[in-house]
């Protein structure tokens, strides 16, 4: 275990503020933007408690280093990741091993797409599929391998190797502690790519260019995703959840370099345009859009590149709608400082 404690590693540029306001979930890699209220360690959460983050100023973490709410430090005590470790972790009152921290085991804590972490002896392979090793994996780097050769799944060990696999693999594969995925990808040192004799599982949905969703719920992830999105992307997902007359959506991650990369979300039966996000017009934490076939598009110029989106997004029931909530709720959520005309223009007449 080479992570040491003040190994400092930016995984998201942004911090949400409080516990409480945003979901617990996850939806980065190793939890960077868990915003939950865990504050004991493992296991099973029935840890230790967790010192507070404003009290803890003799270690690399604390409030008064960072306080304007970094990585979700604050005047809590609640299991933060905010060196990019494996997991969500928090200081402990140091044991007489010298030991003053832990991880914070949150079941809910985890990538969607992300399966998990398996044990790999390599005889037979985790995932049986094609193979090859890279110096510069990244975990999308993998993935794409795996896409584009009709897999479902792709596995990342050791830092450098990349296994393809199917649904029928996995049946077999036994489940290793999640900690024990804890090698940095050789290609990006804010991503980890398994461990030894442990391989990182993926489902190859993550980042991809396109797609069609049916679920009442799901997350769309910006092409790539966990890598940065690429130049020139042109990229479209439709949301068609049965029985919903409109979707809500809900942006984790929101990093777009500059006003050229857009996302832009559509009604798909008249291809009204609901609202437009870029670098410099980023969607509010929720929006409501009154539609039951939503499409997203983004697209991207040649130039600067950032990690992208996150975005979770819940089918609504017709009967819990009315159209003034739909005006409403999408005028608190969109955040335009463009004048007012064009403010109109993007909402239309809802
Ligand atoms: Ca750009």
């Amino acid at each position: 275990m080479f992570w040491i404690r003040g190994f400092l590693l930016l995984f998201l540029g942004s911090s949400t503020g409080l516990q409480g306001e945003v979901p617990s979930e996850c939806f980065t890699v190793n939890g960077a933007d868990y915003r939950g209220a865990q504050n004991h360690t493992s296991p099973d959460g029935r840890g230790q408690p967790c010192l507070y983050w404003n009290q803890t100023q003799k270690h690399a973490y604390n409030t008064a280093k960072y306080p304007n709410g970094e990585w979700g430090l604050g005047s809590h005590n609640a299991c933060r990741n905010p060196d990019g470790d494996v997991q969500p972790w928090c200081y402990v009152l140091e044991t007489e091993e010298g030991i003053y921290w832990k991880y914070c085991d949150i079941p809910s804590c985890h990538m969607p797409g992300y399966i998990g972490c398996f044990l790999d002896s390599g005889n037979p392979p985790a995932l049986s599929g094609s193979s090859g090793t890279s110096s510069k994996l990244t975990i999308q780097v993998c993935i794409r391998y795996c896409r584009k050769r009709g897999y479902k799944f792709a596995g990342v060990e050791a830092g450098c190797a990349c296994f393809c696999g199917s649904e029928g693999d996995l049946r077999w594969a036994r489940p290793a502690g999640a900690v024990e995925c804890d090698q940095v990808c050789f290609g990006k040192a804010s991503e980890l790519c398994g461990g030894d004799g442990r391989i990182g599982v993926y489902d190859v949905s993550v980042g991809a260019c396109q797609g069609n969703f049916s679920a009442p719920s799901g997350v769309i992830y910006s092409p790539d995703f966990p890598d940065d999105y690429g130049p020139d992307s042109n990229c479209s997902w439709v949301l068609r959840p049965p029985g919903s007359s409109a979707v809500e959506l809900r942006f984790q991650i929101f990093e777009i370099r500059d006003p050229n990369d857009r996302l832009e979300l559509q009604d798909g039966h008249s291809r009204r345009l609901l609202a437009q996000f870029d670098g410099h017009h980023r969607p509010g934490p929720g929006l409501l859009l009154p539609t039951d076939v939503l499409v997203l598009s983004f697209r991207s110029d040649p130039l600067l590149q950032a990690q992208g989106f996150a975005v979770a997004y819940r089918a609504t029931p017709a009967a819990m709608m009315s159209k003034k909530s739909f005006k409403t709720r999408l005028e608190e959520n969109q955040r335009l400082p463009e004048s007012s005309e064009s403010r109109s223009r993007l909402l239309g007449e809802v």
